[in-house]
């Protein structure tokens, strides 16, 4: 079970655990704060035909847009993030919904209670919180499940944690015709719709509920979301779809989470992608057709870490259970670090797999400065701390193995019919923008 095979073995040649310190500080600052007011900025944004999925057996090219033409500037990922996002739902996780006609609740010092009313149907769900030290407002990171979260490191470092208990809103061990919880409550227990966004739904509206909670408790504008294994899965799926969430860390999240879906299909001792599609519907339903074929995919993780750029995005691998899948982790995340770098927030995005201890969602030294570092620059807001790659040399992936695209210098704003000639350096409000 822990072996390590030749393709394995060969691509970790000669790699010490590599430290790649970011530089570009001052970007970091006007990014830092990008986290959008919104759930999702790109829901205008017209996307053509979805097509049918041509053979890929690298990763899909995240700049090239569904018409042909690739992305030349940064304000147009706005969409392009969107043909994503609508490519993921489609073949990945299944729709997850918008916020419904009635999200209502509360927010105490103890705990958030959420209730919801959409197509004629209601249903509510609860979360426990517990604050940090000092008077508040705090920010808080949701923490999917009950293991594996520093929970101690994040109130220490200043925010709340909300003990989410995704089973709440989607349960684990029904058949994929029968799902249950909250979401498939007002959905239908038949919605094709998996897990992993059902959660992130149900994430999403909590944090409605603390949008309209005034905010004398906890700030609507600093929410993380973390969780390990099952529930890094969900952390990740979260942040994809919730431009809110300032701060996305999955951890040891494997199949079905960061992973690239090519590369778990081909890692060895990593969990297939059939058997994360049947262990649980954490997938939508219309995955199941390429779970033999993820070449087919017309989109990989690497474009959900994509999707989550230029928002923090802290990434914890576990290079000693070869089930986690974590060289196909590291490729998702060296991918997807080019869009953060095409948007001039390289600086937002790390990746941890170099740690000692093979205990699968084990509280982890490593990691305890990282994550304090994250939550202090993208929750608290009081620090600026480089985003940093420790790939382990146990399970390092080869970039450019998987790509055949190159990484575009964007330029700040798209070509405009009328080009205002503005004096100002500043452009205010426009994410990813870097001096
Ligand atoms: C890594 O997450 C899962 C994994 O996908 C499953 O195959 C295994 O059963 O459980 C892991 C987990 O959630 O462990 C707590």
């Amino acid at each position: 079970r822990a072996l390590v095979v030749g393709a394995v073995a060969a691509l970790s040649l000669g790699l010490a655990a590599t430290e790649i310190p970011r530089a570009d500080a001052t970007t970091a600052t006007l990014v830092a704060a990008a986290a959008a007011g919104v759930e999702d900025e790109g829901a205008d944004c017209p996307v053509p035909d979805l097509g049918s999925p041509a053979s890929n057996s690298r990763l899909p090219d995240p700049f090239e847009k569904i018409n042909g033409q690739r992305v030349t500037s940064k304000s147009e990922w706005r969409c392009r993030r969107e043909e994503i996002k609508k490519l993921a739902e489609r073949y990945v996780y299944g729709e997850k919904p918008g916020k419904p006609a009635s999200v209502t609740g509360t927010v105490s010092r103890t705990g958030i209670t959420v209730n919801v009313s959409a197509n004629g149907r209601s249903a509510g769900f609860s979360a426990p919180v517990d604050l940090p030290s000092g008077s508040g407002p705090f920010p808080a990171v949701i923490v999917y499940g009950g293991f594996g979260a520093d929970t101690a490191t994040i109130k220490a470092s200043g925010a709340a944690v909300i003990s989410y208990d995704p089973f709440t809103v989607g349960k684990e061990g029904t058949a994929r015709n029968n799902k249950q919880g909250a979401f498939y409550g007002i959905y239908g227990s038949s919605s094709s719709t998996g897990l992993l966004a059902a959660w992130a739904w149900g994430v999403s509206r909590i944090i409605d509920v603390i949008e309209q909670s005034g905010g004398s408790i906890l700030k609507a504008d600093a929410t993380g979301v973390t969780g390990c294994s099952r529930y890094g899965k969900g952390a990740f799926t979260a942040g994809v779809f919730d431009q809110r969430i300032a701060l996305t860390m999955p951890i040891e999240s494997g199949s079905a989470g960061v992973p690239i879906l090519r590369g778990v299909a081909q890692e060895s001792g990593a969990q297939p992608l059939s058997s994360a599609y049947s262990e649980q519907p954490w997938l939508g339903d219309a995955f199941g057709s390429f779970t033999g074929n993820p070449s087919r995919l017309p989109v990989d993780t690497h474009e959900m870490v994509g999707m989550i750029a230029p928002r923090g995005l802290f990434i914890m691998e576990n290079p000693h259970v070869d089930w986690l899948g974590a060289q196909s982790g590291s490729v998702a995340a060296l991918a997807g670090a080019e869009v953060y770098k095409a948007l001039g927030a390289g600086d937002n995005i790390s990746y941890w797999s170099d740690v000692q201890d093979g205990t699968h969602c084990a509280t982890r030294s490593e990691w305890r400065t990282p994550l304090q570092q994250n939550i202090q620059k993208f929750l608290v807001k009081s620090g600026n701390a480089a985003g940093v790659f420790r790939i382990s040399s146990r399970k390092s992936g080869n970039l450019s193995q998987w790509r055949d695209w190159t990484t575009p210098v964007l330029t700040d704003n798209s070509p405009s019919p009328s080009p205002s000639p503005s004096p100002s350096p500043s452009p205010s409000g426009s994410p990813g923008t870097s001096p």
